[in-house]
């Protein structure tokens, strides 16, 4: 038996891209473990990618390329070869484009992030078609603009120093589940000391293990920061020094800040002045005494109206006390901006010939419904998904699946599985595993570029996304040489190494160590040097103002609350959040079996007096509903979920739900107020018994 070991990277949609060591035993990986060497993985995985071997060894893999015989949403398939599948594609794809290439679009996202098999010859292709650009909104662009407006750019405290903070706030975030290894490093600065607070309308497993817990409504944390300015302004706990050097537009945010004191930021969120003002002084008086204090904030505060402006009011707090001096203090939404990564090489947008239309990902159930207008231009025609799963994971469900449901649609789906997208294709192609091909990582929770080599050979027919995109490149005539690079030579464009961060960054030798830390100080804004357009953090961002949008820090209520839309909320009482469960990556893992009995079934937390006002007694199931849909769950009666609000842990799989439905069919297609993102926790119901 010959028996080896593997360095490769975890693909999934984390901020911990954990550094892998495969075990392989003739050709078989045996075991995935976490590399004890890499110092944020430190030889720990989560429960999901431990039972990555499980994941690719599936017996419901798809091995072979097929086409559909039943109706679409049916998932009735025949096998075909390669060629039959390619060649069918090319000539239906070759045939639109003739026509009107924007009536193609390429719906993808993080399934994998890798730099190669994410998005590289798969873009080239695109761009080379004219096919219609993907706006890729459903996770991160609200927060990413805020943030951007105020410091210029994702990049933030580094997770390897949150050890040292003396106060921590997790702020919208659910890190035991979501962002396990900087959850590690908080709880070692709790156990040197360190005061632990999480911001989040619900008692989640990190919120349960913190000092404090503050249940705020959701969408109203654009008001806690202000109120938190408030207080920090009016008792001076501010650092004048660094205000004066490294800030911009101080003396209208306090103005700004003045007009929100601790009473009326708590009616509006929903909990107590002292809370408030305890929060305020907690944070100001720990860095006036000189140590440390850092803000993990997540996507949970981004999914609401309000969600870009949320980060940009929590993004400004730093500055305000000098939190930046400490190489453990600041704020960390992303690193995702520190890395050089090579998108002009992998993507080349320069073979786009002609301008052409973007389509918002989070909006796929109207736009495709969308007949040719002057204004959106021509009606979709064909869709080609890969790594992601739109039919689960993109609100307003049920326009998804209308739209998808076209018989004039032709849909083209690369997976590992039959999701709930795969049963809408008239072509499904098996991809590989990360086990199974080649790609180097930039990350969005630490500072390792990553690699990641192939443990084994595909399984079956399945071939890696970059070779199906040079596959369809060849037979579609496309004769630029960029479509018959290798994945090891798109690898290695994969950064700057012109870039003073990754100098050292060279493919071979990254392939061979698994990881290299990127050079960057340790306190990136401790004297300033924001890479914004002023240098400094920017309370005031004319950016913004150009924009269209409020240059200071402001409150933005949600769509749909008690408070901004009464009139909604007297049919639909309750606000719904769907988080991630612990067990699932999004929609990922839902059909490994051992996740998904741990996770159980879909699930409603549901106030105490919420459910007594309705009937409803723990265990038994709900129909949750407002006027775009309705699905059901068991309800679990727990004051976890604040009085008015119900959470779904998400995103079920629709299929593998006993009514064929997730959360997503309450959830709305409207965007936030920057960065055209989704909101999906800016959702009001109503929830009822199920009578038998
Ligand atoms: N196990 C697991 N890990 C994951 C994922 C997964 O599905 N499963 N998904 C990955 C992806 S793609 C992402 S984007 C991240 C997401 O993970 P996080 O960044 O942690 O974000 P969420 O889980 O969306 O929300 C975190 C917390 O915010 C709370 N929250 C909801 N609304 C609000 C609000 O208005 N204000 C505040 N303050 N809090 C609110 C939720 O109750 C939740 O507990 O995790 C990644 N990691
Ligand atoms: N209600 C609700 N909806 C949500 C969220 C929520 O919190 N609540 N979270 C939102 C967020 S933050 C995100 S990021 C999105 C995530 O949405 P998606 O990015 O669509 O994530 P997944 O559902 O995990 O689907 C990824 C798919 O890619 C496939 N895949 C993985 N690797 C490869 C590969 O190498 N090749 C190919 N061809 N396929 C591959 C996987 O099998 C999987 O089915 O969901 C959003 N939807
Ligand atoms: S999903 Fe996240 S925590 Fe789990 S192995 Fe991957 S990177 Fe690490
Ligand atoms: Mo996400």
């Amino acid at each position: 038996m010959t028996t080896t070991q593997v360095r490769a990277t975890c693909p999934h949609d984390c901020p911990d891209t954990c550094a892998l060591l495969i075990t392989v035993e003739d050709g078989v990986a045996t075991e995935v473990k976490g590399d004890p060497d890499h110092p944020t993985t430190a030889g720990v995985l989560c429960t999901k990618v431990s039972r990555y071997a499980d994941r690719t060894y599936h017996a419901e893999r798809l091995l072979h390329p097929m086409r559909r015989v039943g109706n679409k949403g049916e998932g009735k398939f025949e096998r075909i070869s390669w060629e039959e599948a390619i060649g069918t594609i090319a000539s239906r794809l070759t045939e639109i484009a003739a026509r009107a290439p924007q009536a193609i679009l390429p719906y993808s996202y993080a399934g994998t992030m890798g730099l190669v098999q994410g998005d590289s010859m798969s873009a080239r292709f695109f761009h080379h078609l004219g096919a219609s650009l993907l706006d890729r909104t459903i996770c991160a662009t609200a927060g990413f603009t805020g943030y951007k407006y105020t410091i210029g750019a994702t990049i933030g405290t580094d997770v390897e120093q949150f050890q040292d903070a003396k106060l921590i706030i997790i702020w919208g975030g659910n890190p035991i589940a979501s962002n396990l290894h900087f959850w590690m490093r908080a709880q070692e600065a709790k156990r040197k000391g360190a005061r632990l607070i999480a911001i989040d309308p619900y008692r989640s497993l990190t919120a349960e293990k913190c000092h404090q817990h503050i249940a705020l409504l959701p969408g109203t944390d654009t008001a806690l920061a202000l109120g938190m300015m408030h207080v920090l302004i009016r008792d001076n706990l501010v650092d004048a020094d660094y205000i004066a050097r490294y800030t911009l537009g101080y003396e209208q945010l306090k103005e700004r800040a003045a007009a929100w004191p601790p009473q009326r930021v708590a009616e509006t969120c929903g909990i107590t002045a002292e809370e408030v003002e305890n929060l305020a002084r907690d944070y100001g008086d720990t860095a006036r005494r000189g140590e440390a204090v850092a803000i993990r904030t997540n996507y949970g505060v981004q999914r609401v109206r309000g969600g870009g402006m949320a980060v940009r009011n929590i993004t400004c707090l730093p500055a305000l006390v000098g939190a930046w001096r400490h190489p453990a203090g600041g704020v960390q939404l992303s690193s995702s901006g520190s890395f050089p990564t090579n998108k002009q090489k992998l993507q080349r947008p320069d073979l786009l010939k002609h301008p052409v239309r973007t389509i918002n990902m989070t909006t796929i159930g109207d736009d495709l419904l969308r007949d040719t207008s002057d204004a959106f231009g021509p009606k979709i025609e064909a869709v080609i998904v890969y790594n992601a799963n739109p039919l689960a994971i993109a609100p307003d469900s049920g326009k998804v699946m209308r739209g998808f449901a076209r018989d004039d649609l032709f849909t083209v789906v690369l997976e590992h599985f039959q999701t709930d997208s795969a049963d809408y294709a008239d072509i499904l192609l098996p991809a590989t595993t990360q086990l199974e091909h080649v790609d180097a990582h930039s990350t969005y929770g630490h500072l390792y570029m990553m690699a990641n080599n192939a443990a084994i050979a595909p399984l079956g027919e399945a071939k890696p996304n970059t070779e199906i995109f040079r596959l369809l490149a060849a037979r579609m005539g496309f004769d630029d040489p960029c479509f018959k690079e290798t994945d090891d030579q798109l690898a290695a464009q994969s950064f700057d190494a012109s870039h003073p961060r990754a100098i050292h960054f060279d493919w071979e030798s990254l392939k061979r160590k698994g990881w290299q830390k990127l050079s960057m100080p340790a306190a990136p804004f401790a004297e300033g040097g924001f890479p914004t357009p002023s240098g400094k953090c920017e309370f005031y961002s004319a950016s913004m103002l150009a924009d269209g949008l409020d240059p200071l820090p402001a409150h933005i209520p949600p769509y749909e609350s008690v408070a901004s839309n009464p009139l909604l909320a007297a049919k639909y009482p309750l606000a719904m959040i769907s988080p991630p469960a612990r067990n699932f990556l999004n929609s990922t893992f839902v059909n490994v079996t051992s996740l998904r009995a741990t996770e159980g079934e879909p699930h409603l937390d549901i106030h105490p007096d919420d459910s007594a006002a309705r009937g409803i007694e723990h265990g038994q199931m709900v129909r949750i509903f407002n006027d775009r849909g309705s699905f059901v769950a068991k309800a679990r009666v727990t004051p976890k979920a604040r009085a008015g609000l119900v959470v779904g842990l998400s995103v079920w799989w629709k299929k593998l739900a006993s009514d064929g439905k997730n959360a997503n069919e309450v959830t709305s297609q409207r965007l936030t107020d920057m960065g055209r993102a989704p909101t999906f926790y800016d959702t009001l119901v109503q929830v009822e018994k199920v009578v038998a």
